[in-house]
C-alpha cells in the first residue's frame, strides 16, 4: 500500500487503485478516486482540509491517528482508544432466486447484486442510531435495513427494511463515537450486526464508495453532519401550530364546517389540509370547479380568521392533450424518457408522466408552476408520492431523467427523486412569495432538510405505530431532519377514542402536528368521538400553542447547532446506559422530558428520570432523577417532566401570527435562556431584523435585550417556580 500526499489529502494506492482521504477537522471523507468530481445531491460545503502528518504506514493529525493496513482498511484512534478498525467482509446478500418465498407473500429481499462491500468491526456495547426513516426502535443495532423509497401502505412493522426515505448517516455510540455518511443514491443496504460477527457492513448497488466518518459527541457528529448536508432554515411560525387533513376534505361546504366545528367546540386550528380531491381530475396545479368553485375567496375569508390552506402535489402529470401542465412539459422535454419515448405509468391522474427533476430547467418550471397554488392564497405544498410512487409497476430502473446535456437512471436517482422536488417547490415558492416556504414531503434524500418538513407517510391507526412515533422521529430527527410528524391518530385504519387521546398526547410535541387520516377510514376530527375527547384533545391542543416559543427557539438554535427538536434521551445523556434504548420518552430540546403513556388500556407507566432533579409539569412536584417511578396516566394526563434550573418561554395565547405577550418559567433555583423573536413570516431576520432576549434567575430576574432589531414584545411575564416537595 503506497500512502502519499495529494493536493492536501491522502492518497491510498494498491494493486493500480487508488482511494482518497480528505483530512478535516471534525470528519474524514473517504472515496474512492473516480469519485473526485462527483456532484454530491446532499453536500452543500467543501471539505475544509487541515494539515497532518505521514509517518511510515499512519497519518496523524491533532488527536487521532489512522493506521492503513493492506486493502485500504483502516484503524482510527482518538487519544491511542481505538474508534474504528475496518475488516474484510464477504458478505452475500442473499443473491440466490427467492421465487417460491416470493409466491407465497413473503416479503424476500430483490436479487440485488451489491458491490464495495464495507465492514466495521461492531463492539459488543455499540449501539446504532439514525439511518433517517425507518421503522422499528431506537436503537438500531442488530437489524438490517435497505435505503430504496418506498411507498408501501400496508402496516409498517419491525421487519419492514424501507420505507419512504433514505438517509444513509448513522451514528455509532460505543466507547469512542463515530457517524457515517455514505453519499450514495443508490440502493444501498446497511447491516447493523445481523450476521453473527459482529460487523456492520454497507453495500450499494452501483455508484461510488464515498463517504464520510464524523467524530465526536453525538451532538458534535450531528452538527458536523448538518454543516455538510445543511440545515432548516427558520420555519414559518404558524406552520407549528395546529393541522388538520383527511383525504380528504373535497368542497367548500365540508371546509367550512370543519373550521365551525373547531370553533364551536373551541380548539385552536391553524391550517387545513386538501388533499386530491381539490383537483380537477388529479391534474396537478388546478383546482375543481365544481368542488370548490370560489377557491380563492373561500381562501382569502379563511386567511382572515387565520386559518391557512395547504394543498397536495404529486408529481404524476396527467398525459393529456390540451392539459396545459403536459402539453408545456412535453414541447420543452421535461418528462422521463424511455427508449426515446416519453416513460408512461399511471397514478391518481390515471396515465401518467413525470417530470425530470433532475434537471435544473425542470425544477425551475415546477417552482414556477407553484405560483398558480400561491396565487390562490394557498400557504404551503404537500409533496405526496415522491418516491416515487407508481399503480403500473414500479418506475423500471433504465428509466432516464436529463441532468443538464447528460442523462441519469431511474436506478441512480430514485432516491433524491422526492428531494430534488422538494428543491423545486421550495425555490419556486421563495420566488414567489418571499416567504419561508412550508412543504411537506413523503420522500427525501439525505440534505431535504433544507427544504422541506417531512411526515412518516402511512402509518395505521394501530397502537404499535403510535409506540413507533417516538423512535422514529427522533431517528429522523438524530439524521438532521428537526421538522417531523406522524399522522396523528394514524392513516390508514379505524382509530379508536383512546388512541385518538393517547396520540394527541404525543403528537403535540412533533414539530410538524397534524391529524390526518384516509379515505373510508373512521373520521378522526375529535368531536367524532364524544364530549371527553374534545376536552382532552383541546386541552393538550392549547398546551401545544402554549410550547411554539420554545419549539421556535429550538429552531432557531439548530441553525447553529443541527440539533433536532424531539430528541431521544440517549442524546442529551449520553452517559446514562439507562437512556440507551429508551423509546416510549423523548426530550423535546433539551429541558422538557416526555413519558406519554402508549399503550392500550394501561392508565399507570413507568418513567424513568436520569440524573438530576426534576419538576412536574403537570403538579409543580419534584423529582429526584437516576431512577424510575411509576406514574398514573389517566386519560387526560400525559406525564412531562422540566429539567430543575431550566427556563420555558409559554405562550398564554393562540394568536401566533404576531406575538405581543410572552411569560417566562423559571423552574428551580436558577438558570439562563436565550430567545429568539422575529416576524415568523419571511427571511427579513437574515437582514438583522430580530431580538435576543437573555432570561436569567435565582433569588431574582433579569432580562437582558441581547440584540435588538424587531418590535420588542408588549408585555412580559416571569414566573418561578421553584417546586414542592412530592
Ligand atoms: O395513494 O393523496 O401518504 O397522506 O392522503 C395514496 C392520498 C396517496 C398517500 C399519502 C396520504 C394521502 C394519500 N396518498
Amino acid at each position: 500500500m503506497k500512502i502519499f500526499k495529494y493536493n492536501g489529502m491522502v492518497i491510498l494506492e494498491e494493486n493500480g487503485k487508488k482511494e482518497i482521504i480528505s483530512i478535516c477537522k471534525d470528519y474524514i471523507h473517504i472515496r474512492e478516486y473516480e469519485a473526485l468530481d462527483y456532484k454530491s445531491y446532499a453536500v452543500i460545503k467543501k471539505d475544509k482540509l487541515i494539515d497532518f502528518e505521514i509517518k511510515n504506514n499512519s497519518i496523524f493529525y491533532l488527536n487521532k491517528r489512522i493506521d492503513i493496513k493492506s486493502n485500504f482498511l483502516l484503524d482510527i484512534y482518538e487519544n491511542d482508544i481505538l474508534v474504528l478498525s475496518d475488516i474484510i467482509v464477504k458478505k452475500d446478500f442473499d443473491n440466490d432466486d427467492n421465487g417460491l418465498l416470493a409466491l407465497e407473500g413473503h416479503k424476500v429481499l430483490d436479487n440485488d447484486n451489491y458491490k464495495y462491500f464495507k465492514g466495521i468491526k461492531l463492539n459488543e456495547n455499540d449501539y446504532i442510531y439514525g439511518l433517517g426513516d425507518k421503522t422499528g426502535f431506537i436503537n438500531k443495532r442488530g437489524y438490517e435495513y435497505i435505503n430504496w423509497n418506498t411507498d408501501d401502505p400496508s402496516p409498517q412493522v419491525d421487519s419492514f427494511k424501507s420505507l419512504y426515505k433514505s438517509i444513509p448517516f448513522f451514528i455509532v455510540k460505543g466507547i469512542k463515537n463515530y457517524g457515517i455518511f455514505v453519499d450514495n443514491t443508490y440502493k444501498t443496504i446497511f447491516d447493523f450486526g445481523k450476521n453473527k460477527n459482529d460487523e456492520l457492513v454497507f453495500a450499494s448497488t452501483d455508484g461510488y464508495l464515498n463517504y464520510y466518518i464524523f467524530f465526536g459527541s453525538m451532538k458534535d457528529i450531528i452538527k458536523s453532519y448538518t454543516y455538510l448536508t445543511g440545515r432548516t432554515p427558520m420555519p414559518l411560525r404558524w406552520s407549528l401550530g395546529y393541522h388538520q387533513s383527511r383525504w380528504s376534505y373535497s368542497s367548500k361546504e365540508e371546509v367550512l364546517s370543519l373550521v365551525d366545528n373547531f370553533n364551536k367546540y373551541n380548539i385552536p386550528l391553524e391550517c387545513i389540509h386538501l388533499d386530491i380531491d381539490y383537483m380537477d381530475e388529479y391534474k396537478v396545479f388546478t383546482v375543481s370547479n365544481e368542488r370548490f368553485n370560489d377557491f380563492k375567496n373561500m381562501i382569502l375569508e379563511l386567511n382572515k380568521k387565520g386559518i391557512k390552506i395547504v394543498t397536495i402535489i404529486d408529481p404524476g402529470v396527467k398525459a393529456k392533450e390540451g392539459y396545459f401542465v403536459y402539453d408545456e412539459g412535453i414541447k420543452n422535454g421535461y418528462f422521463a424518457i424511455k427508449d426515446n419515448e416519453v416513460y408512461h405509468n399511471a397514478v391518481w391522474p390515471g396515465d401518467s408522466v413525470f417530470p425530470q427533476f433532475t434537471d435544473s430547467n425542470v425544477r425551475k418550471w415546477w417552482g414556477d408552476l407553484t405560483k398558480i397554488i400561491t396565487d390562490y392564497g394557498v400557504s404551503g405544498i404537500w409533496n405526496d408520492m415522491n418516491e416515487p410512487a407508481s399503480f403500473n409497476g414500479p418506475i423500471e430502473l433504465d428509466v432516464l431523467f436529463k441532468d443538464g446535456n447528460d442523462y441519469k437512471t431511474h436506478k441512480e436517482i430514485h432516491n433524491v427523486y422526492g428531494h430534488l422536488m422538494a428543491e423545486a417547490t421550495y425555490l419556486g415558492i421563495k420566488k414567489n412569495t418571499n416567504k419561508r416556504p412550508f412543504i411537506i414531503t413523503r420522500a427525501c434524500y439525505s440534505g431535504s432538510q433544507r427544504y422541506t418538513t417531512v411526515w412518516t407517510g402511512d402509518n395505521h391507526s394501530i397502537w404499535a405505530h403510535l409506540e413507533m412515533a417516538i423512535p422514529q422521529q427522533c431517528n429522523l430527527g438524530i439524521s438532521g431532519i428537526p421538522f417531523v410528524g406522524t399522522d396523528i391518530g394514524g392513516f390508514g385504519s379505524d382509530c379508536t377514542k383512546e388512541l385518538l387521546i393517547r396520540w394527541i398526547e404525543v403528537g403535540i410535541f412533533s414539530p410538524l402536528c397534524r391529524n390526518h387520516s384516509a379515505y373510508k377510514t373512521k373520521r378522526q376530527e375529535p368531536w367524532e368521538f364524544d364530549d371527553e375527547v374534545i376536552d382532552i384533545y383541546r386541552k393538550f391542543v392549547n398546551l401545544r400553542y402554549k410550547l411554539i416559543p420554545y419549539i421556535y427557539d429550538l429552531f432557531y438554535k439548530h441553525q447553529t447547532n443541527g440539533l433536532p427538536i424531539i430528541r431521544p434521551l440517549v442524546l442529551e445523556y449520553e452517559n446514562d446506559y439507562k437512556c440507551f434504548s429508551i423509546n416510549d420518552e423523548f426530550m423535546l430540546g433539551d429541558s422538557i422530558l416526555v413519558a406519554p403513556q402508549v399503550k392500550n388500556g394501561a392508565f399507570e407507566r413507568i418513567v424513568y428520570l436520569p440524573k438530576g432533579k426534576w419538576i412536574d409539569f403537570n403538579t409543580n412536584k419534584i423529582y429526584y432523577g437516576g431512577k424510575s417511578y411509576i406514574y398514573e396516566t389517566p386519560l387526560d394526563i400525559c406525564p412531562m417532566f422540566i429539567k430543575f434550573n431550566s427556563i420555558i418561554p409559554i405562550l398564554n395565547d393562540t394568536n401566533i401570527d404576531d406575538i405581543r405577550n410572552i411569560s417566562f418559567y423559571c423552574y428551580g433555583n436558577k438558570g439562563k435562556y436565550l430567545h429568539y423573536q422575529d416576524n415568523g413570516i419571511d427571511f427579513n431576520y437574515l437582514n438583522k431584523e430580530y431580538n435576543l432576549y437573555e432570561i436569567e434567575f435565582n433569588e431574582d430576574y433579569n432580562i437582558k435585550l441581547k440584540y435588538n432589531g424587531f418590535k420588542e414584545y408588549d408585555n412580559i411575564n416571569i414566573n418561578i417556580i421553584r417546586g414542592n416537595k412530592r
